[in-house]
């Protein structure tokens, strides 16, 4: 018998907590063989709304799905967990400033690495979904000292999945032939979503996307503005924030860190530089890595032209910001 293991979901009343929960207790996540119990956490005002998703997740009739608190409380959410999807999240107001939203996260995201410090398992993979996720990430992983910095991430799997079908739309291939894209840097319109080194496979061959595009203009211009403004067109047509895909990310990123990644293809995350590539040290950035027994690695030696560079140092400057911004905030 397979003891269950805590997952905790921050804003889970929320609209991306709504279509992960699903994942979680069907067994897409951690395996179909990997029992579930489901930590709720939302804000004390929300707790009507949870006890509506509480009863819709008895209603899934799913074995997986052990014991489901919804609590308002930090303490209990995250006792034990072993996995942390912090999706919860201030969101940006009308006429509120970049500077008031990060201030507003960087509160939620002390507390909340503060509770994993205090309460989670030592080994606990925490990924942070909220905006600006990167930061948020950076801050949990300050508070939560006991905790190595390796277990805090921050999602870039939904840019990586937008650019992953692009390209195959592109080509006019299945989404799954297109591989080992790269989404650099953080998770907002710096961010550089990379075909350099994408392969592209066929039953007769495997080639270079950007041989099988070969429109370079397309790549370096039309291509990544689509993906870094892919999250504004969805709420221009939905006049609601993506959801579904982001959810679909979300269980796609810790699926990939909880169970391993496939031979030969990488995903991006946003994890704690180390200085790779020339990155600063010490901002969550988004890199492509591989994972085996749970623990990821950044891919080495990818080639960067003075195209790429001049992209990373842009969005790696952004981070730097943020993070100033941040600890002045904390400092106050
Ligand atoms: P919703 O507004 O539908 O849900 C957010 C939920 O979080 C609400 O129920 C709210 O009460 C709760 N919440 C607020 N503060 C909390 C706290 N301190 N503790 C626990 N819960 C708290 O937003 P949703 O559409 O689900 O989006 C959630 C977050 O994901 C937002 O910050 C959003 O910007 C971010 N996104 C990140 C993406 C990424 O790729 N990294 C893509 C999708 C999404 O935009």
């Amino acid at each position: 018998m397979v003891e269950a293991i805590n997952v905790v979901v921050t804003g889970a009343a929320g609209q991306i907590a709504y279509s992960l929960l699903y994942q979680l207790a069907a067994g897409s996540v951690f395996g179909p063989d990997q029992p579930i119990n489901l930590r709720l956490l939302d804000i004390p005002p929300m707790m009507k709304v949870l006890d509506g998703v509480v009863m819709e997740l008895e209603d899934l009739a799913l074995p997986l799905l052990r014991d489901v608190q919804p609590t308002a409380d930090p303490a209990k959410a995250f006792k034990d967990v072993a996995a942390a999807f912090l999706v919860g999240a201030m969101p940006r107001k009308e006429g509120m400033e970049r500077k008031d939203l990060l201030a507003a996260n960087v509160e939620i995201f002390k507390v909340q690495g503060d509770a994993l410090n205090k309460y989670a398992r030592k080994d606990v993979k925490v990924l942070v979904v909220g905006n600006p996720a990167n930061t948020n990430a950076l801050i949990c992983s300050h508070y939560a000292p006991s905790i190595p910095k390796e277990n805090f991430t921050a999602m870039t799997r939904l840019d990586q999945n937008r650019a992953q079908a692009a390209l195959a739309a592109r080509i006019g291939v299945q989404v799954d032939k297109v591989k080992n894209i790269t989404i650099w840097g953080n998770h907002s319109s710096t961010q550089f979503p990379d075909a350099a080194h994408a392969i592209v496979t066929t039953s007769t061959s495997t080639k270079p996307v950007v041989a099988a595009i070969n429109d370079e203009q397309w790549l370096n211009t039309t291509f990544i503005e689509t993906i870094q403004k892919r999250g504004a067109a969805v709420i221009a047509a939905r006049k609601m924030s993506s959801a579904m895909s982001a959810a679909k990310a979300a269980g796609d990123h810790m699926r990939d860190w909880w169970l391993g990644t496939k031979p030969n293809e990488w995903v991006s995350m946003g994890v704690v530089s180390d200085g790779s590539y020339g990155i600063p040290k010490d901002i969550v950035f988004s890199f492509p890595v591989t994972v085996q027994k749970k623990q990821y690695k950044i891919v080495q030696g990818l080639s960067i032209s003075d195209f790429a560079r001049s992209k990373l140092n842009v969005t790696a400057a952004e981070l730097e910001e943020e993070r100033a911004e941040a600890n002045n905030v904390l400092k106050k």
